[in-house]
């Protein structure tokens, strides 16, 4: 990997290397993808202001998350059929990220199971559930979840209806799935992937097959995942979650002051700026030109992450100025996955880790819990 210097190099040798129809599900974004392509344009706008003769030694990129250890300020995001990039991608990537020292939040849609990403770590790591229609189904994760030893749930609010990808649709990767000769040239084109891939047993959702009754086979399990989203989810069912799982809460999903307000008041422990990537409303703004605005709206009173656009340390540390504690990448490890597998997710977190240690010491800042809007240039 030794030609390998940015995310986007990691996610070239992906596009070659993962199933179409796998690659663009993760590269996918809502209708025009006006948000998506906004959430990665809108970082780019912002300067940062440049220092100089400031004594940069002994750099420290350390700091807490939810007041979890983190040794950078990045959480691997819960992305939904990560074991598609490649086989076991969830606990490779949930290795990856606990050899670093930074979070790993299992999706809901994984491939692997809570129980198959315990087996293969030591530390705990974050689950995010998604509020299904069946309440029972959702309390049986929640139960996993803890049997797992999970240390933060991570609850997403922005997904009671599923964002319409032109992508999904043209690749047949919609509810039921169409299979075509086209996809198993796909396929047959990444003979590496597919030899992976018939090497492990996990190629469905393994947190749900088995473990819902009205699942029995693929055909069910299709007609189960797109029914059971909840259009009628609410603020009391977020109080009604918190209660049942007792533990660290984070909130996924917030992009307006007043929501974010309301999550406040639910007690959650943080919540994460995001718009699902651009994969849910089209249109709406990106996640951080909406940063500040919320940051200012809570007041301190709930600690703030951010996901959504992040492609270098740059992006990170930007985020960190407008006052987000911590952020998420998504894409960025999924195209370190689909690249090189466990050595590509650790590829993505120390080309993340580079920038933001070099752009921080360019920034006259030594120590990554001291950046404020102050490193911003004026009129960022
Ligand atoms: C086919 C199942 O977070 C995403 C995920 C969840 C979607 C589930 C779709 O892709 O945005």
């Amino acid at each position: 990997m030794s030609q390998i210097l940015t995310i986007d190099d990691l996610k070239a040798r992906a596009k070659r290397r993962v199933p179409k129809m796998f690659f663009d599900y993760a590269d996918s974004g809502a209708y025009t993808e006006g948000t998506y392509q906004a959430n990665e344009e809108d970082f780019r706008k912002i300067k940062l202001r440049q220092r100089v003769l400031v004594d940069m030694t002994n750099r420290s990129l350390e700091t807490t998350m939810i007041g979890e250890k983190v040794s950078m300020p990045v959480a691997l995001a819960p992305t939904g059929l990560t074991g598609m990039q490649h086989a076991n991608g969830e606990m490779l990537a949930a290795q990856a990220a606990e050899e670093f020292g930074i979070p790993f939040t299992l999706s809901t849609m994984s491939i692997c199971s809570i129980e198959d990403v315990a087996s293969v770590t030591t530390k705990p790591f974050w689950f995010q559930l998604y509020v299904m229609q069946d309440r029972d189904f959702v309390l049986n994760l929640i139960d996993r979840a803890k049997a797992a030893k999970c240390s933060a749930l991570v609850l997403t609010l922005d997904l009671q209806i599923l964002g319409q990808r032109h992508k999904d649709i043209r690749n047949g990767l919609s509810a039921p799935p169409k299979f075509t000769p086209k996809h198993v040239w796909q396929m047959a084109t990444r003979p590496m992937w597919c030899m992976r891939m018939l090497g492990t047993k996990r190629r469905t959702f393994g947190n749900i097959v088995g473990h819902s009754k009205s699942v029995t086979d693929l055909s069910s399990l299709s007609v189960w995942t797109s029914e059971q989203f909840d259009p009628q989810l609410s603020w009391a069912d977020v109080a009604w979650i918190k209660e049942r799982w007792g533990g660290k809460l984070i909130l996924k999903g917030i992009l307006d002051e007043e929501d974010a307000r309301m999550a406040v008041s639910t007690g959650a422990d943080a919540i994460i700026v995001s718009n699902h990537g651009g994969r849910q409303l089209d249109g709406a703004p990106s996640s951080i030109s909406m940063l500040p605005r919320i940051v200012d709206a809570v007041g301190g009173h709930v600690e703030v992450h951010l996901d959504g656009g992040i492609r270098s340390g740059q992006d990170v540390l930007k985020a960190l100025c407008y006052g987000a504690k911590g952020t998420y990448i998504g894409r960025p490890f999924l195209y370190g996955l689909g690249a090189g597998g466990k050595s590509g997710v650790t590829r993505a977190l120390d080309i993340i880790r580079k920038e933001l240690d070099i752009t921080m010491a360019l920034c006259g800042e030594r120590d990554v819990r001291n950046l404020s809007r102050r490193n911003l240039h004026q009129g960022s």
